[in-house]
């Protein structure tokens, strides 16, 4: 948009008059904050309705992204970059005397997202809106995000998000347009009349609540277009209002919006998380196919304008939702539905870990949504009955919706949708080949990859100022709009000049890391130490466990020999254990208490730092990223599904150490095998491993003294304060055999990351290597993905067009 310096002034000191009758020099911060958000969403919102209203007009397909989690993180300046007036409002903000950055840093995250999948659906509303694509977010308003992470004694301690306390500046609250979600009750069927064939459900006793969307603005980048993040909160009806007397069933009731989920690659079969699942699913739906119907075209060609999109399990439920809205109240025959309903509906897998698999106890559905249920068991009967006679029967009874008196989430978004993909090659390649590959015998023709990618926008433009600037200057600011044009940089390998400029910024990155280090930990790092990074969530099959080991054979061989010729190395860590989770938490309670004894040995002279820090998310996540000069992808070969974290350190010049797994092999093909280190077993050696069933965790370690010293140390006494968390590492590996291999993978590790040293210590080879790492990101665009979702699965255009 265009917008000159003045006229932003000016419209931001009416807001800042407006609300709160103050002038700027007698703000704080929050207030400056909150005045800023309001005038940047007055401009937004005038876009917002052209673009709603040219949208209907035209009657473009819509593709809706159903999601349990969004992670945007904060959206000050993403809004400023995007809307082309970031350094305009910079300008406007200093001339006030005013800290812009020390005002951005008000706004809360919001996180409402566990990690990867939440992260990767923020991703894509950045890219949907900046490709012009018409891709709409569907999730739930969570009143409490992700739970802040505290350290008290090395332990995680978890405290609540109340990110919205002082307001969410973004949404705007859509009163007119809620709907009513029913729950619990009983139904029955009986016929219309009597005496007539045709049945209706009578609903019984159900709890009506109303679901009321708030929608929050998805800037396009320079583009004019601006999409929604529709998130549902959950209100009492009026006409209920009688029915809810006690405190205690109000409470209930807002309960459904309460809390995100802090668990992350685990099932967890918690009533309420169905209710939650079932509430955005049927307000979503409800409100799509309101809307379609005043557009007036046939039901039957409603997969012509809408596409659904399902991530991963979490609102499988849309599935059997469309089809008693299309069958039950839209009166359509049932097979007409169903045809409706699976051109309408894709879904994306996001694990292989059979534990995340999502199964709900068939009495708890029946319990909560009991016509729901009704509708999966009939679609489940007529799959069975369409493929019987077909194909083997035990191969049906393998891959029904209802076994054991469980409704398989998986198998519902197979069946009712005609798109399955995975998040990167060897993922799809093992759902294909492996997990799904009961399904795949069924429906070939309906499984696909489609890799990962991230915002660059965010985790280069936005993260990395500097970096972007050096760009600017070397291959000129096309890349910002294209990202492909970053393999430019390529050409400039062996350009002292731009090499030593990288150079430079990745060294001020680190100060600024440094500093915040230093600030919220005590502990003093040196910038020119290797910045050494894993961030992810904490998990056995990620292996942080494999990282640690590595650190305490460094500091044992420095104990021995203290002249030791490595690099000085910061080991920086970043991350959530699900509250429930102990055996993440005791490896989180031990990397802190290695960290106190290795940051206070004078003897290894500063050669070893350990930091963990405390409350890994977007915002912390857009300070570590761009100092990063390793980044740490060491998950068991097929465990982890694709990584995203992967591709923004290597976007960032990070030289990735990694097994192969997830997209670290299309990062390794990306940027060549001489610019990634590789290390560990294999997919194919991981299931050969599990199929011979003769691996002995307790050989590895009575056969390799440097395994075993490094084991030892976590029950000799060697690590002071930690108690029972020792041990239950050391029975992880020893007792129960090392599920993820830890010890096989170990030396292979510590020779890899002799490799990274020797790299590091070649300082032109090394930049060279970093400088390829960050030509090849753009491979990683989620502009790229983004568009081939619409294309392949959703068949949605841009609206520029
Ligand atoms: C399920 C039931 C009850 C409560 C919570 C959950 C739950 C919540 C979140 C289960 C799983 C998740 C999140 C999974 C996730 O983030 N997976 C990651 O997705 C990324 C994006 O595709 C991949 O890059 C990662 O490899 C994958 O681990």
């Amino acid at each position: 948009m265009q917008l000159t310096k003045e006229k932003f002034t000016s419209d931001f000191k009416k807001t800042l008059h407006e609300t709160y009758a103050i002038e700027t020099r007698d703000a704080n911060n929050e207030q400056l904050f909150i005045a800023l958000a309001e005038t940047v969403k007055a401009y937004i919102s005038a876009s917002w309705r052209e673009e709603r209203e040219a949208r209907s007009l035209e009657r473009f397909k819509i593709a809706y992204y159903f999601s349990i989690e969004f992670l945007p993180g904060k959206m000050l300046k993403s809004n400023l970059l995007n809307l082309g007036i970031l350094e305009t409002v910079r300008d406007s903000i200093q001339s006030l005397d005013l800290e812009f950055d020390e005002i951005a840093k008000t706004e809360k995250d919001m996180a409402l997202g566990n990690g990867g999948l939440g992260r990767l659906a923020s991703c894509f509303m950045d890219s949907l809106a900046s490709c012009a694509l018409p891709g709409f977010g569907n999730g739930i308003r969570y009143q409490y995000g992700l739970f802040k992470q505290k350290f008290v004694n090395g332990y995680q301690v978890e405290l609540p998000d109340a990110w919205l306390e002082s307001n969410d500046a973004w949404e705007v609250k859509k009163l007119h347009q809620a709907v009513n979600v029913s729950l619990f009750g009983h139904v029955y069927l009986k016929p219309v009349k009597a005496g007539s064939e045709e049945l209706v459900p009578v609903y019984e006793n159900p709890t009506i609540v109303r679901a009321v969307p708030y929608d929050t603005a998805m800037v396009g980048y320079q583009n004019g277009v601006v999409n929604n993040l529709r998130l549902w909160d959950v209100e009492i009806p009026e006409e209920e209002e009688q029915n809810y007397h006690s405190i205690e069933d109000r409470r209930k009731i807002q309960d459904i919006t309460s809390i995100l989920y802090p668990d992350d690659s685990t099932y967890e079969g918690r009533k309420l998380r169905l209710v939650q699942e079932y509430f955005f699913v049927s307000a979503g739906i409800q409100s799509i196919v309101r809307d379609y119907l005043t557009k007036d075209s046939p039901l039957e060609r409603f997969a012509e304008k809408v596409a659904i999109h399902i991530n991963d399990t979490h609102p499988a439920l849309s599935v059997a939702e469309l089809m008693r809205i299309l069958v039950d109240e839209q009166k359509m025959a049932w097979d007409d539905a169903w045809q409706v309903t699976v051109k309408t509906m894709s879904y994306t897998n996001h694990t292989i870990m059979q534990e995340a698999l999502e199964k709900w106890p068939m009495d708890m559905m029946i319990d909560v949504i009991p016509r729901v249920y009704q509708i999966i068991a009939e679609i489940d009967a007529r799959f069975v009955k369409y493929w019987q006679g077909k194909v083997a029967e035990s191969l049906i009874w393998r891959t029904k919706i209802i076994q054991n008196d469980q409704v398989h989430m998986a198998n519902l978004a197979i069946i009712g949708s005609h798109s399955t993909n995975g998040v990167a090659k060897i993922h799809s390649d093992l759902l294909t080949n492996v997990v799904l590959n009961d399904f795949y015998t069924l429906y070939p023709e309906r499984f696909n990859n489609k890799t990962n990618g991230i915002a660059l926008r965010r985790w280069l433009q936005l993260a990395n100022e500097p970096l972007s600037t050096l760009l600017d200057e070397t291959i000129g600011d096309s890349w910002r709009f294209d990202h492909h044009q970053l393999a430019k940089l390529a050409n400039y390998q062996d350009d002292s000049l731009v090499l030593s400029g990288l150079a430079a910024v990745k060294l001020k990155n680190k100060a600024r890391l440094a500093k915040y280090i230093e600030n919220t930990t005590g502990v003093i790092v040196s910038p020119h130490a290797i910045f050494d990074v894993q961030v992810k969530r904490l998990h056995a099959y990620k292996r942080q466990l494999l990282n640690l080991m590595h650190i305490i054979k460094l500091y044992q061989d420095l104990k021995v020999n203290p002249e030791l010729d490595i690099e000085p190395r910061v080991f920086i860590f970043g991350a959530k254990a699900a509250p429930g989770y102990y055996f993440a938490k005791s490896v989180i309670k031990v990397i802190n208490e290695v960290a106190n004894l290795v940051n206070h040995d004078d003897s290894i002279q500063d050669k070893l730092k350990v930091v963990f820090l405390e409350n890994y998310n977007v915002t912390l996540a857009e300070i570590i990223i761009p100092a990063a000069d390793v980044s740490e992808q060491i998950s068991l070969a097929s465990k982890e599904a694709s990584g995203t974290s992967n591709m923004k350190l290597m976007a960032n010049g990070a030289i990735t150490i990694a097994t192969l797994d997830g997209a670290n092999i299309e990062i390794k093909e990306a940027v060549g095998d001489e610019n990634i280190i590789i290390f560990g077993l294999d997919k194919d050696e991981v299931y050969r491993l599990y199929g011979e069933n003769n691996y002995h965790a307790w050989a590895v370690y009575n056969d390799n003294p440097d395994v075993k010293r490094v084991v030892d140390a976590f029950v000799d006494g060697s690590i002071p304060n930690i108690h029972r968390e020792g041990q239950e590492i050391y029975d992880s590996l020893i007792k129960y055999n090392d599920e993820y291999f830890v010890l096989l993978d170990f030396l292979p590790y510590i020779e890899a990351q002799e490799r990274i040293n020797a790299l590091y210590q070649d300082e032109s080879a090394w930049q060279k290597a970093s400088l390829i790492n960050i030509a090849s990101g753009g491979k990683f665009s989620s502009d790229d993905t983004i568009k081939k979702y619409a294309d392949e699965i959703w068949h949605i255009k841009p609206t520029t067009d």
